[in-house]
């Protein structure tokens, strides 16, 4: 009833959260609303001890073979017409290339047949309504949280290859903030760690025709478990955002009947961070036994955008 309110008395269709209110402006942020002035001041007040910044875009040239049959980024240099010392570049690329923020007009519920917020597919081909452009106005800042599932899972003689489609549960996750220390936060950005981008510079410095024989471009990808439990645990976490270091959040393919992305992004406003490279992150949590920092991104201001570059760095 209350969503139903929350909705101007509109029919949603069940397990829907889009309940930020009938103001269009303020409902197409979904779980972004969280990240209020009163949250930022406290991140930065109790986060931000040593003024240690650490960058989490992968090269977006990577991966050099992409999955689910997309292309690679193309990069070009020429000179400016007429002149031999002045230079531009280009970018040809699909904003899926590197580390990237899957937007809310990239994912829709199957069997709804709808996006965030009543969105209609037709929608996304036209118009901008829920564009990255809103979250670029608003800015991704607050208290960022890294579960460092890999090192753990490592630590506690559980190894496994990320280029698998192994699942992390919910008791793992709990098990590993409680190895952390980390005590959730309404509002926190969650960032699982899952091995990935590990995995794909190990295999690259071997031959980078290993990549190709290790699947990347039909992934298997270790992932958050597409259950009923993950589903209730990422929800009432209220996350303002969630992101890993691999082309899907969540275990690949995992779930045949549903995926983690159509309630992430269709039904509950939450953005999903992709390939975010976690790996110096990982390390500067390590040496500094501290796994919760500052998060700060700035997504591309591109009206109607379905995706955005990350442009996302943390600082403890
Ligand atoms: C999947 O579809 C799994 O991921 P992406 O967000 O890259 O489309």
């Amino acid at each position: 009833k209350e969503l139903k309110a929350a909705n101007s008395g509109k029919e949603v269709p069940p397990e829907t959260a889009w309940i930020w209110g009938k103001d269009d402006e303020i409902a197409k942020l979904g779980r972004i609303n969280l990240l209020t002035p009163e949250r930022i001041r406290s991140a930065k007040d109790k986060e931000v001890k040593d003024g240690d910044v650490v960058s989490l875009n992968w090269d977006i040239k990577l991966p050099s073979q992409p999955a689910f049959g997309r292309q690679p980024c193309k990069h070009t240099i020429s000179t400016v017409p007429g002149s031999e010392y002045i230079f531009d570049d280009w970018l040809d690329m699909n904003i899926q290339s590197g580390s990237q923020w899957d937007g809310f007009r990239h994912y829709g519920h199957i069997g709804h047949k709808k996006l965030y917020n009543n969105l209609d597919p037709s929608e996304v081909l036209s118009g901008t309504k829920c564009g990255m452009n809103v979250m670029s106005d608003h800015g991704i800042v607050g208290r960022g949280v890294l579960l460092d599932y890999y090192s753990w899972a490592l630590e506690n003689g559980k190894p496994y290859d990320p280029l698998t489609s192994h699942a992390i549960t919910v008791e793992d996750l709990e098990a590993v903030a409680r190895a952390q220390g980390i005590t959730f936060e309404v509002g926190d950005i969650l960032l699982v760690r899952s091995g990935y981008t590990a995995r794909y510079y190990e295999l690259e410095r071997e031959n980078p025709q290993r990549l190709k024989e290790a699947g990347v471009e039909s992934p298997n990808l270790a992932g958050v478990e597409q259950s009923e439990e993950m589903k209730e645990w990422l929800h009432d976490h209220y996350f303002a955002a969630v992101a890993g270091d691999a082309p899907a959040f969540e275990v690949w393919p995992g779930n045949p009947d549903w995926k983690l992305h159509e309630y992430l992004l269709a039904l509950w406003g939450v953005l999903i961070g992709e390939m975010f490279d976690l790996e110096a992150l990982s390390k500067q949590c390590k040496a500094k036994k501290r796994w919760s920092f500052l998060f700060i991104s700035s997504p591309l201001n591109s009206p109607g955008g379905v995706a955005s570059l990350a442009n996302a760095l943390t600082i403890h």
